[in-house]
């Protein structure tokens, strides 16, 4: 019993780099790295700001020089879109409502189509980008996800674009950890995509304990977490 427990406590050892090891996970032709809603209303002065999350900006600008392949996400809302809380009489942002689809928390007005605040962060500079996906321009349903819409089925394609260019190894980045980055990974598994979130190139909202939580239900899915220390460049 204790020669077993010592065992496992050695492969948890074993499995966690040490600090003096070399950073080891590699970034290959399979490999494609998504930057999640790093949008002028989730930064600093933004209507939906996440505290620090300008700070994502200058790690995954370093991190995409050592991919070829990057898909970036926009949040992109219509006017008067189901997830404001201004949608919604006598409700006030962070509230929740129950919606068709599920529970909703609702937001203050944000990534509105075509407004600066929907704009992705001038400060970006990956001028590889291959696609921007845009997500949750259906007025009556949101999208976290940059794969499935908030009603379990409705899909954008990006499975079916990344399945295409035999992009298989997900490495996800940005704006916010518990929402659309958490909801992105968590979708990549169920596609069967292997996904890594890269914790020091995203910054959570962490409303009603919303960012312990994601990062219990990601591991449940197989959610990697890892530092952008741990990528070989
Ligand atoms: C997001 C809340 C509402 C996000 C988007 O990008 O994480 N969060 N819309
Ligand atoms: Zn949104």
């Amino acid at each position: 019993q204790t020669l077993a427990t010592l065992g496992s406590l050695a492969a948890t050892v074993v499995a966690s780099r040490p600090l003096w090891a070399a950073a080891s996970i590699k970034i290959d032709d399979a490999s494609a790295l998504l930057v999640i809603d790093v949008q002028n209303c989730f930064l600093p002065g933004g209507s939906l700001a996440v505290k620090e999350g300008d700070q994502v900006v200058p790690v995954i600008n370093k991190l995409a020089k050592g991919f070829a392949n990057v898909v970036m996400t926009q949040d992109w809302h219509t006017p008067g879109h189901v997830s404001f809380a201004s949608s919604h009489a006598g409700k006030k942002p962070f509230e929740t409502v129950d919606l068709a689809y599920g529970k909703q928390v609702l937001w203050p007005d944000h990534c509105v189509q075509g407004t600066d605040g929907a704009s992705l962060s001038k400060d970006l500079s990956i001028p590889q980008a291959e696609l921007i996906i845009r997500k949750g321009y259906h007025k009556d349903t949101d999208s976290y996800s940059a794969f499935t819409e908030a009603d379990g089925k409705t899909t954008t394609g990006l499975a079916a674009w990344l399945k295409a260019r035999k992009l298989q190894k997900l490495f996800v980045a940005g704006l916010a950890t518990d929402f659309c980055v958490a909801w992105t990974a968590m979708d990549a598994r169920k596609a069967g995509f292997d996904a890594y979130v890269i914790e020091d190139a995203c910054r959570g909202i962490d409303t009603q304990g919303s960012l312990a939580k994601a990062w219990a239900d990601m591991a449940k899915a197989g959610v990697k977490r890892i530092q952008s220390s741990d990528i070989a460049v």
